[in-house]
């Protein structure tokens, strides 16, 4: 899978190096291409934003830059491409977009600062490529990168070879995201320590007891935390 972020603010992206998303990219799993926006300027000063037509407070990321920096990626692309743009006013990021996600070929991140992309970029984008719109959630970060960093994260983790153990994702499509509990707590040895034990089901050797003490344990934790999720389901 190629993933490319267009963004201001290249460092933001330095920590795809590490740990197993920095594996994928050494074994080329995935490749990685970060761009400087401000490449696709044309102006002494290399100026990516204006004031917002219409008034308001804030700066607008002016459209050229971004239109120049879509044809360049997109010239010479095949297979199924997404552009995912990061913003509060996108459909909600969920396990179930990571899963469609890690179905492309390509991903391009748009990551935008100060009040957003000029809405003719989008307009602009949808006759190249598909386009998604997503939010991490209900709250305003300072630009699209950090988002569009923990969407890589949640991606590139489902494909074939990046986690070690694939029981580990097995698991959580049946007892996590999927079947919309959260999960149930998690204990190492020792067994006991400063004074709190591991609960003594776990270390019975009962693998239907512990089974259905994890399911009530993930029960309760949903109800008390996530109601919202209990009501969802069927
Ligand atoms: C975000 C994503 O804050 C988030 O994303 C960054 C951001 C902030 C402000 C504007 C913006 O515009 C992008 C754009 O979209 C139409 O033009 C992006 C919070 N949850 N998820």
């Amino acid at each position: 899978m190629k993933l490319d972020y267009v963004t201001i603010f290249g460092e933001y992206f330095t920590p795809l190096s590490l740990s197993l998303v920095g594996k994928a990219a050494e074994s080329g799993i995935i490749e990685i291409g970060v761009h400087d926006l401000r490449e696709w300027t044309t102006d002494l000063h290399r100026t990516v934003d204006d004031t917002p037509v219409g008034g308001g407070a804030g700066m607008v990321m002016k459209p050229e830059p971004w239109g120049l920096a879509l044809d360049d990626l997109l010239a010479d692309s095949e297979g199924r491409i997404c552009l995912i743009i990061p913003t509060p006013s996108g459909v909600p990021f969920t396990q179930a977009e990571a899963v469609e996600l890690s179905g492309y070929d390509r991903l391009i991140f748009a990551c935008g600062r100060y009040e957003g992309i000029d809405a003719r970029v989008h307009e602009y984008a949808r006759t190249l490529v598909e386009v998604r719109e997503i939010s991490l959630g209900d709250y305003v970060l300072n630009g699209g990168e950090v988002a569009a960093l923990a969407m890589t994260e949640a991606i590139v983790r489902l494909l074939p070879g990046v986690v070690g153990n694939p029981e580990s994702l097995e698991e959580e499509s049946h007892s996590g995201a999927l079947e919309s509990l959260l999960e149930y707590p998690v204990y190492t040895k020792p067994a006991s320590w400063r004074g709190m034990d591991v609960p003594e089901v776990l270390l019975s050797g009962h693998h239907a007891k512990i089974a259905q003490w994890r399911r009530e344990q993930a029960e309760n934790i949903t109800q008390q935390r996530r109601p919202d999720l209990l009501k969802k389901k069927n």
